[in-house]
């Protein structure tokens, strides 16, 4: 296909559907420590203390918890253009949203289903906000900074790779089998390990977002803070350190269940030449570099993805399995 794609510049939010908004306000403002910038009767507008732009987190009531749409900035409005031809090309279902019509803050967008089925809006204006860089006194849970990545479930980890690839992403890190089957790769626009990640899996689903501090300590007071409260449940998988992107991490769910990661301390991959670091899939320190198993709800828990009439999409079961390939770090199969 000789059709340019948009020139994506990083991922740059998320929409989450929540059954509860004064519940997710709690998890993602009181315990996370977002910054709300904009809120109504039916959604909160959260950013971190770093981004410059209104928002990189939409919560919005809804009748089920699901996700709503990711979303991927790009370089100039013609990019918003080119997003539409390129994935009305694919043959995508593709919507056109004017200022005002679509998400509070964004200007002209186009939300599509992608070719892996997942809803994703590429915009490129949006209201700026207020510098809160240097606002210590206004910090406090896990003071996050920013959004980091998207991580999503799909059946089939190589048409995921391509899709990417042909979106201009470049790949930093892949678990592979022996005979280089891929079971998981990380993709990125911006200078960092990843914009988004794919866990093998059924799909389309979204298995966590990715949101940065810019310390480990963030991370370990977060989870202790949690442990005092006897909220302890939401605490998912870690705190521990990566082998993929050598991050320091913690999951946890939100009170519907969405999967948030806490992320901090990966490399910088913007160089033209930047090599991808191949892991195999036996070695026990690829998703924990201490070996630590992961829990097998890791692995099969996510959220469902919502079509452009909020209806929840179908999903596809996954062909290859990681979390059977062994017993080790994983602790299953
Ligand atoms: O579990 S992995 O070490 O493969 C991993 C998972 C690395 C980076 C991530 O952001 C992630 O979610
Ligand atoms: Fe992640
Ligand atoms: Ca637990």
């Amino acid at each position: 296909m000789n059709i340019p794609a948009p020139d994506v510049i990083r991922s740059a939010y998320a929409q989450l559907a929540v059954t509860d908004l004064a519940q997710a306000r709690w998890f993602w403002v009181d315990m996370l420590g977002f910054h709300v910038q904009y809120e109504d009767r039916h959604a909160l507008y959260l950013r971190g203390t770093d981004e410059l732009t209104h928002h990189s987190l939409v919560l919005r009531q809804g009748e089920i918890a699901a996700l709503d749409h990711i979303a991927y900035r790009v370089r100039t409005p013609d990019d918003v253009e080119r997003a539409e031809r390129f994935f009305t090309e694919l043959g995508c279902p593709v919507r056109r949203l004017k200022a005002g019509q679509g998400t509070h803050g964004i200007g002209d967008a186009v939300r599509v289903i992608d070719p892996l089925g997942f809803p994703v809006e590429f915009f490129y204006e949006i209201e700026r906000a207020e510098r809160l860089i240097q606002r210590y006194d206004l910090r406090h849970g896990a003071e996050i900074a920013r959004l980091d990545h998207f991580n999503i479930c799909t059946p089939d980890i190589p048409a995921a790779y391509q899709h990417y690839k042909a979106m201009g992403f470049g790949c930093s890190e892949t678990i592979e089998g022996d005979e280089h089957e891929l079971y998981a790769a990380w993709m990125y626009r911006k200078q960092t390990v990843h914009d988004v990640a794919f866990t093998g899996g059924a799909g389309p689903r979204l298995h966590h977002l990715g949101v940065a501090t810019h310390e480990s300590h963030q991370i370990l007071r977060c989870a202790d803070i949690f442990g005092s409260l006897r909220k302890e449940h939401h605490i998912e998988r870690g705190p521990g350190r990566h082998g993929v992107s050598n991050a320091f991490y913690l999951y946890l769910r939100d009170p519907d269940g969405h999967r948030v990661e806490i992320y901090t301390s990966d490399y910088y991959t913007g160089d033209p030449d930047h090599e991808t670091y191949r892991w195999n899939v036996h070695d026990d320190r690829r998703r924990d570099f201490w070996g630590n198993a992961v829990i097998e709800s890791w692995y099969k828990e996510a959220t469902p993805v919502l079509d452009f009439d909020g209806h929840p999409r179908p999903v596809t079961d996954t062909l290859l399995d990681e979390s059977a390939v062994q017993v080790g770090a994983d602790g299953l199969g």
